[in-house]
């Protein structure tokens, strides 16, 4: 089935064939630790590869796998691989491409505990990375070293929302041989496809749009076969982030609905924008769906809408982010995003916390910055709770 259809038809039935499982129409959950062999002769082949089959759940499960078609097939990749949380998938893939010694390209501006690991990796192994922001070429021909082996960003960045120029970074990346890693959560492949701009690499926090409930944790990567299968017999296998079967059926149900949930969280997004801008105590609406924003043109290029985060500042500082979060009513305080319910968080003091105060300010977290994930709820109740809050 894969690949036939329109992206709206693969979230529902890509990886999945009723026929060979009693033509049950919801996928089944294959709730296993192991799978049996016939003969201890049978149990040889397949672990020598030479018969196919399950063995144990840290090396494969058919509900893990249905998922693993499904996420190849929307980002148009051979290929995927399902995680159980984003940053074990983020851990899986830097350390399936680099080893000691080597350098990462990094975007400035990224989740705070990828630049945790990044530190970490740098302090254990010494892996070394600069964070810069990428937006010319000429800048970033200038930082590959020679021993660059990747370059790593997140597009839009979270939760600055700059966006990157995926085939711009491509296109350097290619003619020194460096791979290419995107990290798509906050676009879902229904907005963005990196594969399709020359990208090598894109992974997922899925807890986020894909799982689109607030209900499970789990990381998603795609590439070319070789890539992934590599990444399935080394990291994964024996650093053993796995998905568990049922949180892999929960975000093959969540697929299902991605392209209209997306839709609503766009459009929601956009009305609120349009208020906020007008509110006397909103200093800087940060969205790049506005012509205003130095990223509005990549974006028109590579994203289909901006999606459905919005960070802002207000007059004031940490004192007066914390005060006008504490009035509202109905929009929750927590971190995550990509929920049915509108989610507020103050990132320097929550998401990127462990990112000292420095290189906060330079990636752009001011003390009175905030980002809302806009939720599913009518925009105007949205706004209303917004409103009130700020007013007081
Ligand atoms: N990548 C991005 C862009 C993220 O926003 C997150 C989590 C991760 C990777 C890690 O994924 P996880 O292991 O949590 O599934 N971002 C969060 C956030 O902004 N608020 O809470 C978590």
């Amino acid at each position: 089935m894969k690949g036939k259809h329109r992206f709206e038809t693969k979230t529902i039935h890509d990886g999945y064939e009723s026929k060979s499982h009693h033509n049950s129409l919801a996928s089944p959950i294959y709730q296993t630790s192991t799978f049996t062999f016939e003969t201890a002769e049978a149990g040889e082949k397949r672990f020598a590869g030479e018969e196919p089959g399950y063995i144990y759940s840290r090396l494969g499960n058919p509900t893990v796998r249905m998922l693993e078609e499904r996420i190849a097939s929307l980002e148009n990749a051979e290929a995927g691989l399902a995680f159980g949380s984003g940053m074990a998938a983020v851990s899986a893939v830097l350390m399936h491409l680099v080893k000691s010694g080597d350098h990462i390209l990094c975007s400035e501006g990224v989740y705070g505990c990828t630049f945790g690991l990044l530190k970490m990796i740098e302090e254990k192994f010494g892996i070394e990375h600069d964070l810069l922001p990428l937006d010319s070429m000429e800048q970033i021909q200038q930082a590959i070293r020679s021993n660059t082996k990747v370059i790593y960003i997140e597009t839009p960045i979270n939760p600055t929302l700059k966006l990157i120029d995926l085939e711009m970074i491509s296109s350097v990346a290619k003619e020194k041989g460096i791979k290419v890693v995107v990290d798509n959560t906050f676009s879902t492949p229904y907005l963005q496809r990196p594969l399709e701009f020359g990208c090598d690499i894109v992974l997922h926090s899925a807890t986020k749009y894909i799982g689109g409930h607030g209900d499970v944790v789990a990381g998603l990567v795609v590439s070319d076969q070789g890539t992934i299968t590599s990444i399935a017999k080394s990291t994964q296998k024996d650093i053993g982030g796995i998905l568990s079967p049922f949180d892999a059926w929960l975000l093959l149900r969540g697929l299902k609905t991605l392209p209209i949930r997306m839709d609503r969280h766009c459009a929601n997004a956009r009305s609120v924008v349009e208020k906020l801008n007008e509110h006397s105590a909103v200093t800087n609406v940060m969205y790049p769906g506005q012509e205003e924003s130095p990223s509005f043109l990549i974006a028109q290029k590579q994203m289909k809408s901006p999606g459905g985060l919005i960070s802002f500042e207000i007059n004031g500082g940490k004192q007066e982010a914390q005060n006008f979060m504490n009035h509202l009513r109905m929009i929750k305080i927590a971190v995550s995003l990509g929920d049915a319910e509108t989610l507020i968080q103050h990132p320097a003091t929550m998401t990127h916390a462990v990112v000292p105060e420095e290189e906060r300010k330079r990636m752009g977290i001011s003390e009175s910055l905030i980002r809302l994930s806009i939720g599913l709820e009518a925009w105007e109740d949205i706004w209303e709770d917004i409103e009130q809050a700020l007013e007081r």
